[in-house]
């Protein structure tokens, strides 16, 4: 609770479709702040890295492949309860199951390419954040 920093990326699928400013929009309206951000293509390394917990899953090679398509808009997001109110904003990871209204449901394909992540936890965002961001990086807002 109280303050907090998160981390989203907006997924290859919802920036091929323009849909960053939409997107960004959702968060900015319900109480979260960029606090920085960064639009490029995510190496396989680093990608591999990023969902090390998930190498064991069958789906493991696609959403690398996914991930690493085409460009990703990686962001830290900062506001009250940062890490709830995201995943909120995302809906649930199938579209197909997420809220009307939110994000993977206006913007998500399938499982797979479902145009956002967002951190779980607060441990799990300070571990994502420092594998792409600087500390300087992120601004006080
Ligand atoms: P969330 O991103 O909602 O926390 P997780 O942790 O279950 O969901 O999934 C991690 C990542 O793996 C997500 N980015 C999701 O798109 C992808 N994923 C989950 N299940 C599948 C699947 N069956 N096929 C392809 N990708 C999947």
């Amino acid at each position: 609770m109280g303050i907090e920093k998160t981390f989203s990326i907006i997924k290859p699928n919802a920036v091929k479709k323009n849909a960053i400013g939409d997107i960004i929009h959702q968060f900015e309206t319900n109480g979260l702040r960029v606090a920085a951000a960064k639009l490029t293509i995510l190496s396989k390394d680093k990608c591999e890295l990023f969902y090390a917990e998930h190498k064991e899953r069958p789906f493991f090679g696609e959403l690398v492949s996914f991930m690493t398509s085409g460009p990703v808009l990686l962001m830290c997001l900062v506001g009250e309860n940062a890490v709830l109110k995201n995943r909120e904003l995302m809906g649930a990871t199938d579209p197909k199951k997420a809220e009307a209204g939110t994000i993977r449901a206006k913007h998500g394909a399938n499982v797979g390419e479902n145009a956002v992540h967002g951190s779980d936890s607060q441990d799990s965002a300070k571990r994502e954040l420092a594998i792409f961001f600087d500390k300087h990086e992120i601004v006080n807002l």
